[in-house]
């Protein structure tokens, strides 16, 4: 167990983190190896609040899921370890980025992070924490979102769910890709455009799929992958911090992120999950981006 983490349910297939040790004692690992990490931190929602039970919920619903992916004619064979959830202080983000930010610099080296939100904010210090070890000036950042999050603050807060992305851009990543988006700022469109942040709509993801694709496919340089599992239409994810109309479906989704294949991923986050009831559609939605994840490599 990590310093900051306590132990709930683990996601399914996963293995204990007391088994890692002796794991990587074996020789010839080579293969990436991923920890799933919940933070149950949130705070700045601003409509409907509930992702600290997304990292549970995600994870219940996960058991669900088989290991042999019939579309992919696979099993789940990749290497990911269960971390636990982070020990978040509720109302104090500066202390939960600090706990998290430290967690991550603890596995950087042995374990790419996958995380599970808990509020977008907790993105941030993930990718702060990876600049530590990572460049990140190298780094594509993929993000999928019905919104940009590129306010330079929202209610007085510098660091909010809507702001994440503003943050992030001024540590100033290669690129930023935003996929999914239909909500934002007029002000928030013009920053985007003025500093080369590529964004594609949900529209243009529904006619153009396969030109965004096309996009995923031609980067060649370290990806993080930060997952708003709000991109998808509410029909697919209702239960998230700010619902959005007229979203992407979970095929559509899908299709991208197998676009991901034999990338150099650094990190995947899947965020904003507040599924408080079993069966809740948007955990399944979010586990089953992971497992897609996770069964490609
Ligand atoms: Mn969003």
């Amino acid at each position: 167990m990590l310093f900051y983490t306590e132990s709930p349910l683990k996601f399914a297939f996963s293995k204990d983190i007391s088994e890692f040790k002796n794991d990587s004692l074996k020789s010839g690992v080579n293969t990436p190896q991923f920890g799933i990490l919940g933070v149950p931190f949130d705070s700045t929602s601003t409509y409907k609040p509930g992702a600290r039970f997304g990292p549970n919920m995600v994870r219940e619903a996960s058991y669900n899921l088989e290991r042999y992916n019939l579309l992919l004619n696979k099993n789940l064979e990749a290497t990911f370890y269960e971390l636990g959830n982070l020990e978040v202080v509720y109302g104090n983000f500066n202390q939960t980025s600090k706990h998290l930010e430290s967690t991550i610099i603890e596995i950087k080296d042995k374990l790419i992070p996958i995380t599970i939100g808990g509020e977008h904010t907790i993105t941030y210090s993930v990718i702060k924490g990876l600049n530590k070890v990572i460049d990140i000036q190298d780094a594509t950042i993929i993000h999928f979102d019905a919104h940009m999050d590129l306010r330079e603050e929202y209610m007085g807060e510098k660091y909010s769910h809507a702001t994440v992305m503003r943050r992030i851009s001024d540590l100033n990543p290669k690129d930023i890709i935003q996929i999914g988006v239909r909500s934002c700022l007029k002000e928030e469109e013009t920053f985007a455009r003025e500093e080369g942040i590529k964004y594609y709509t949900s529209t243009e993801v529904k006619s153009n799929i396969n030109e965004i694709e096309k996009v995923i496919s031609n980067i060649n340089n370290p990806i993080y992958v930060t997952i708003d599992i709000d991109v998808l239409d509410p029909a697919y994810a209702p239960s998230v911090g700010t619902p959005t109309p007229l979203g992407l479906d979970p095929y559509e989704l899908q299709r991208l992120i197998y676009n991901l294949q034999g990338k150099n991923i650094i990190g995947l986050d899947v965020v904003e999950v507040s599924s408080s009831s079993l069966g809740d559609i948007t955990s399944i939605n979010s586990a089953q981006v992971i497992y897609d994840f996770l069964s490609m490599q």
